[in-house]
């Protein structure tokens, strides 16, 4: 069996993977955006379908007004006697979470939080009496707390899920080998050991999976021979940054390690435009009892992926918004999206944005538009301070390029009501050179089936590196003034 690599393109970092009879479950973290920790099934580990979301009603996270980079990081998703759990760091919010669902495309709970629990990716297990383990990182997140920003190694305690406590100060255990940000732990019984996996090195270049193992699941543990290992730094892989591994057992009975990378592009393989991808390795054990990794292939489905959304439905599970859920201010009706500028602009902290991922490197999105009654149009976006957008109404088309401390916009008048827009992301043209971009990026309006590029801007700017982000690109629809009608969102991308 091959798996494509990415498994799960675009901005799915920190995954996390559950085995029930023959499906797999598989959740990744999703920072400001709500509906929130989306969760993805597969029958055969290759073909994968976002089912829902965890959080999709108010109070489930506290992200409204959360700054970039804090909301939901990092769940741990497991399943145990019918029921399924999941636990995540809602960071600069609610604190460490448990949700749990009987279907996992929803509903889940409302989510219970676990006092004693401070910090970041927990992780979720039971010892042998049924107690449940979490271990987690001890990097402080909660700006009320004294331990704001401190790291204190990984850290351990069992607790009551049903109560929301620690039954215990939680206690130091193994936390790696030396690299910065010991964190993303997962823990297993298998055998007669219990196995370690952490991340170590920070989820940049640096980062890598290291190994350990006890006869119990408090310790003390050992590390594998040679750990880290798996790492990416320093090598001319294509896939960089892989860490953050969570082991489950594969369709033929091998094991796989799901974790996060991303596809830096450029002359210095500096810029990843999507954003933190989830990458599966192969994982074979050692006559000791060690496991090694195969380093992370690239191997991207092959050929074209297109799709379109009438909006005939309701809004499928992958169409997210920032800091507030799409239905607190777009709907569905007449087979449109109607959106309402009720928020801010893309600037601020809860536009009337809503997108979807980009998951291929070469992207076409475009959307047929009513602005009769408002200004909008579609954007790309990394955070309130990276974004290009291309928008129309009020008689002008306006295309936006925002960065910190640096604008570019383009106008041209334009009196009509209805017009398509569209964001194409390109490979740099091939000049004999080094590319020296990830991407460019052409804002384009279509005008009576003519395409009128205002801008073409440099991709660079809308990576994970550029914008230091946790998340990747999102490709939406806004609005700006009034209302605007979507009727039709059309998507291709290869990675051609
Ligand atoms: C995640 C942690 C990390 O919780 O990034 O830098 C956080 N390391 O493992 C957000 O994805």
């Amino acid at each position: 069996m091959t798996y494509p690599n990415p498994l799960l393109p675009g901005f799915n970092p920190d995954p996390s993977v559950v085995r029930v009879e023959d499906a797999y479950y598989l959740a990744t973290s999703t920072f400001e955006y709500l509906p929130g920790i989306a969760i993805y099934r597969s029958g055969d580990f290759v073909d994968w379908r976002q089912i829902g979301n965890v959080a999709t009603r108010p109070g489930q996270l506290d992200v409204a007004t959360t700054p970039t980079a804090g909301g939901a990081w990092a769940p741990t998703i497991r399943h145990r006697d019918g029921v399924f759990h999941l636990v995540v760091t809602d960071a600069f919010g609610r604190g460490t979470l448990h949700f749990s669902a009987v279907d996992p495309a929803g509903p889940w709970s409302d989510g219970v939080v676990l006092d004693g629990i401070d910090g970041i990716d927990p992780d979720l297990v039971w010892d042998e009496d049924g107690t449940a383990i979490i271990t987690f990182s001890g990097l402080g997140v909660n700006p009320a707390l004294p331990t704001f920003m401190s790291h204190r190694g990984l850290l351990q305690a069992r607790v009551d899920l049903d109560a929301g406590r620690a039954l215990e100060e939680p206690r130091s255990i193994w936390s790696g080998v030396g690299g910065q940000f010991p964190e993303a732990p997962h823990l297993y019984r298998i055998g007669d050991w219990w196995y370690l996996v952490i991340a170590e090195g920070g989820t940049e270049r640096g980062h890598a999976v290291s190994v350990a193992r006890s006869r119990r699941p408090d310790g003390p543990f050992e590390s594998a021979p040679g750990t880290p290992l798996l790492t990416a730094r320093g090598t001319d892989r294509p896939v960089q940054n892989t860490g953050h591994g969570d082991l489950v057992v594969g369709p033929d009975g091998e094991w796989l390690l799901v974790l996060l990378g991303v596809r830096p592009r450029s002359m210095t393989r500096a810029f990843s435009a999507l954003g933190r991808e989830t990458f599966v390795s192969r994982v074979t054990w050692g006559d000791d009892g060690w496991p090694s990794f195969e380093p992370v292939p690239l191997d991207p489905r092959p050929g074209d992926v297109t799709w379109s959304e009438d909006f005939a439905a309701a809004l499928g599970p992958e169409w997210f918004a920032v800091r507030r859920l799409p239905q607190q201010f777009a709907a569905v009706e007449d087979g449109a999206l109607r959106i309402s500028a009720t928020g801010d602009a893309l600037d601020g902290l809860q536009p009337s944005f809503v997108g979807v991922r980009q998951t291929h490197q070469t992207a076409t999105f475009r959307a047929t538009l009513d602005v009769s009654r408002g200004v909008g149009g579609i954007a790309v976006r990394y955070d309130e301070r990276f974004h290009y957008s291309i928008v129309a109404g009020a008689g002008r088309v306006v295309a936006r390029g925002a960065l910190p401390t640096f604008e570019n916009v383009t106008e041209r008048a334009f009196a009509g009501d209805f017009l398509d827009l569209e964001i194409a992301a390109r490979r740099p043209p091939d000049d004999g050179l080094m590319p020296r971009t990830s991407d460019l990026v052409d804002l384009a309006a279509w005008v009576d089936g003519e395409r009128h590029v205002l801008a073409t801007l440099d991709g660079r700017f809308l990576s994970s590196e550029s914008a230091e982000s946790f998340t990747g690109r999102v490709l939406g629809v806004l609005a700006l003034e009034g209302e605007v009608r979507v009727t039709r969102v059309e998507y291709t991308g290869s990675d051609a």
